[in-house]
């Protein structure tokens, strides 16, 4: 029996990858079993009012106001109203949703998934260009935008031919003329009869932020989005009703979905909605909400460390690091600032969140941890074979989440015998560890060897100069590829002749000689993406 419920819309539906080519999904355990029917929103929203009596808590504080579970309910109720009454969403339509990290853009996702929409959700900074090519990809029908945000969508729609219906939240921040989304609300009733839908029905498409050739879409089942919600957050954060969460990654990127909102959620927790947060703002956040569970990426901990000491940040209790490697050196920064162990994770847009992290406990520098409870990981080599402890080879992982990309020939590239293949360069040691080493593209290989440039990196981040850095290979006649350091240097110090060999000096005695970066050029700041990654191969350019 196939207990998918087809939507009304059957787009999404029609374009799962083929049987053959999904990866194999693990159920085994008791908390991955949710029933035929479910809606993800209504588990988390109208349920946590109606069922748990948590309607009066706050769910969301923000500099513009606070929601209550009960007021972000009757907000999300207004919204799917207006999708379901006003601009004839029908269930299984796309919906791209645009907006930094604030309450209504939260309250505008709720509403596209309680109607059995599929919510599209978008970086903040994406051109027009980037947004036609998504629209184009999931055949997106609506669009909910940020009325800051108003001008590349309106550019983007002269060549949106399916984009029939926008409207424009936060709109009294926004240009005049907009279609306000605020002003249909308040002709709507705060109920609405809820889309019942299958747990196999998706509801978010979620595009990575890959950084070469188009865009892929993935997609992710009502069922997904609670699994990711039982998986990590009950087996390694261990976070309580009276946590107050906070950081930095967009709702747009599935990391801030599920840390800044999903999961606090779950457990009637409260977060903090911020816009364009710097290491600073950040740490004042903290201090003002009295914070307790922190999500980011590592350049913030690195950042933020020697700030820390001028605000009060006594209440964090939980930091968590994902997005890209957590290198040892930072790790000891923020312990030495904080006196807290941060949480490593490894997760991708495909897995929908973490799939391998470690408690405070077992934190190891260098360590991404270990398979999180529901999930298995392996490392294979280039024939598909696992590989035994202490060898370099690709990370391999199942568990209850996987991927599945939107009618996409790329699919074979990440799921490989069931497996998904994450495109990262791992070793497992003795004890079951998981030790990133880089991503596959970007092994250096110099004479033979096999050089990871985030160990690299590491090293040099060690050195008390050294601001930020970045590690590539580059093409070389006599090696194949040499070591080239992109460093970035502390206020004070001067990146000259001298200063490029103490900096070779250091990591030849830091770690094994033949790692040591044999080029070594100074920048003002390195290329990064909106959610904090180094941005490899623009240093290649
Ligand atoms: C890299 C890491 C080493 C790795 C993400 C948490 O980053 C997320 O999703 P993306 O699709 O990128 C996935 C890739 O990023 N990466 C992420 N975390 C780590 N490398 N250590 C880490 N801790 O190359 C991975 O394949 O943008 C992270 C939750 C949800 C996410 N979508």
């Amino acid at each position: 029996m196939n207990d998918y419920t087809a939507h009304v819309d059957r787009f999404a539906r029609d374009r799962l990858p083929p049987v053959d080519q999904q990866p194999e999904f693990l159920f085994e355990r008791p908390e991955f079993q949710y029933p035929d029917r479910i809606n993800c929103a209504v588990e988390l929203l109208d349920r946590a009012v109606h069922e748990r009596g948590w309607g009066e808590r706050i769910a969301l504080y923000s500099p513009a106001g606070n929601y209550s579970y009960r007021h972000l309910l009757d907000e999300a109720n207004r919204i799917a109203r207006v999708l379901v009454e006003d601009m004839g969403l029908v269930p299984g339509n796309r919906v791209l949703l645009r907006g930094p990290n604030n309450p209504q853009m939260a309250a505008c996702w709720f509403a596209i998934v309680k109607a059995g929409g599929i919510a599209v959700a978008t970086m903040p900074l994406l051109r027009a260009k980037e947004l036609i090519d998504v629209v184009h990809k999931a055949e997106v029908s609506h669009a909910l935008c940020d009325a800051r945000l108003a001008e590349e969508l309106q550019t983007a729609l002269a060549d949106c031919p399916t984009l029939k219906q926008a409207a424009y939240f936060n709109s009294a921040q926004g240009p005049a003329g907009l279609d306000s989304l605020e002003a249909r609300m308040v002709t709507k009733a705060p109920d609405f009869a809820n889309v019942d839908t299958a747990r196999d029905d998706t509801c978010i498409i979620a595009f990575t932020s890959g950084t070469t050739g188009k865009p892929k879409g993935t997609m992710h089942f009502h069922r997904d989005v609670l699994a990711i919600c039982d998986a990590f957050p009950k087996s390694v954060l261990k976070a309580v009703e009276s946590d107050i969460f906070c950081g930095t990654p967009p709702l747009a990127f599935t990391f801030g979905l599920g840390g800044m909102v999903l999961f606090p959620m779950r457990i009637g927790a409260s977060t903090v909605l911020v816009e364009r947060l710097t290491p600073e703002s950040l740490l004042k956040t903290v201090q003002d909400y009295k914070a307790t569970v922190m999500f980011t990426a590592p350049t913030f901990y690195r950042m933020m460390a020697p700030l820390a000491k001028d605000v009060d940040i006594r209440s964090l209790r939980k930091c968590v690091s994902a997005g890209e490697a957590l290198p040892g050196a930072t790790r000891q920064l923020w312990l030495d600032a904080t006196g807290i162990r941060i949480i490593d994770g490894i997760g991708s847009t495909e897995m929908l969140h973490i799939f391998i992290s470690h408690t405070e406990d077992e934190a190891r520098p260098g360590a991404t941890g270990k398979a999180i409870p529901g999930y298995r990981a392996c490392i294979l080599d280039a024939e598909g074979q696992p590989l035994p402890p202490g060898q370099i080879g690709r990370l391999a992982v199942k568990g209850p989440t996987g991927c599945r990309y939107l009618d996409d020939p790329r699919q074979a590239n990440y799921v490989s015998n069931g497996w998904n293949v994450t495109g990262d360069a791992y070793l497992m040691d003795a004890d079951g560890y998981f030790i990133y080493q880089s991503r596959t593209d970007d092994m250096i290989i110099s004479a033979g060897y096999n050089i990871g440039g985030p160990e690299v990196e590491d090293c040099l981040l060690a050195h008390p100069a050294v601001a930020e850095c970045g590690v590539i290979g580059v093409p070389d006649e006599e090696r194949g590829q040499v070591v080239k350091a992109y460093v970035v240097l502390k206020a004070g110090y001067v990146g000259d002749g001298a200063m490029a060999k103490t900096l070779q000096e250091h990591v030849k005695n830091s770690i094994a000689p033949y790692k040591y970066p044999r080029l070594v050029e100074f920048r003002d700041v390195l290329p990064r993406t909106e959610t904090g990654k180094l941005q490899r191969f623009r240093l290649r350019d």
